[in-house]
């Protein structure tokens, strides 16, 4: 059996993704902008058997269930449709995150899949292709095959939706400060609060047509360096993202008291004259983008007014091959 082992970043999004035009195709309502980060990966290895039958699938050294392994199953059989195999698969995969608070991610999860169930099933498929593929997965995954910074293009079918990478100016160097919040109330997953935004909320379509606008104003703003329109853009997205839940019925938010206390010292610290910007994903944790030049004095202005622990990250590499046995 060839085992392939692949390693994927987690992305965080600078322009959000929060909402689907076609649930099956998983086909974005609007464009969206991330950053891949060196800190936080995930590792997975795949092999398929001779034999067809139930897949197998260890997550972090623990057996799944066949409740937790159905959408790796529906993933691994669009691999095997493609490859015209047959066989089961065994797959694990190991979370690489400095501890497990919310930061554990589908879309380095399925990006790594993809890579790896990919080539274990004898497919060589291209960037554009291997995007494609991990998109089926999860939408965030779209992105993560790629490293640095990203766009994914909403596209109108299968064939053009699709993430590459975005270019920058060579004077931005990007960082992303993690602010670690225990999670205390009960999740609602990323796949059903954005539904739920999509089917009620009556913000979606102001944030999806400013999402749609504001990933092109990104795009620029990267070339151009311009970390200040950067920010203020990142943190518009994620608000009006937020904002979005909050309208939806019945309402829901990712927020905790601890994300707007955090909140509230960022802005303090961007008050004395860092840059410093927000965003947060559907959970608790507080992001914080910055540049090199400012990441230490802003790790310093949260340590003098937070507890919680930060974890510093620069922009990480596109998904890879590790092993091939
Ligand atoms: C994003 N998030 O753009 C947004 C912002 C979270 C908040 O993509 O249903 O796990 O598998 O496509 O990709 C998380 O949602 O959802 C996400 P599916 P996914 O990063």
């Amino acid at each position: 059996m060839l085992k392939v082992t692949a390693r994927a970043h987690t992305n965080i999004a600078l322009i959000k993704y929060w909402g689907k035009a076609d649930q099956q195709l998983i086909l974005p309502a609007n464009s969206s902008v991330s950053l891949t980060l060196d800190r936080f990966y995930a590792d997975t290895t795949v092999g398929f058997t001779d034999q067809p039958g139930p897949d197998r699938f260890v997550l972090d050294g623990r057996l799944q269930d066949a409740a937790a392994t159905h959408r790796v199953h529906a993933f691994l059989d669009l691999v095997r449709q493609q490859a015209h195999i047959h066989g089961a698969a065994r797959v694990s995969s190991t979370n690489h995150v400095p501890n497990a608070a919310g930061l554990a991610s589908s879309s380095s999860a399925f990006a790594a899949l993809a890579l790896a169930a990919s080539r274990a099933a004898g497919l060589s498929l291209d960037p554009t292709a291997l995007s494609r593929l991990a998109r089926r997965g999860s939408g965030s995954a779209t992105r993560s095959i790629f490293g640095g910074t990203v766009i994914w293009h909403r596209g109108t079918d299968d064939a053009s939706s699709f993430a590459e990478p975005v270019t920058t100016a060579p004077n931005l160097d990007l960082r992303m400060v993690a602010i670690l919040i225990d999670a205390q109330q009960k999740d609602v997953s990323s796949r059903n609060g954005m539904a739920r935004t999509v089917a009620t909320s009556p913000y979606f379509p102001v944030f999806t047509a400013t999402a749609e606008r504001d990933s092109q104003a990104m795009v620029a703003a990267l070339a151009a360096g311009d970390l200040e329109q950067i920010g203020e853009l990142t943190e518009r997205s994620a608000l009006m993202m937020h904002g979005a839940t909050l309208a939806a019925q019945p309402p829901f938010t990712y927020f905790a008291p601890a994300t707007l206390a955090a909140w509230a010292v960022v802005r303090a610290v961007r008050a004395g004259g860092l840059p410093a910007y927000v965003t947060m994903d559907a959970g608790p944790n507080v992001k914080v983008l910055t540049d090199a030049t400012h990441v230490d004095a802003v790790v310093a202005g949260l340590r003098a007014q937070l507890d919680n622990e930060l974890v510093v990250c620069a922009p990480g590499p596109a998904a890879r091959i590790l092993t091939t046995t």
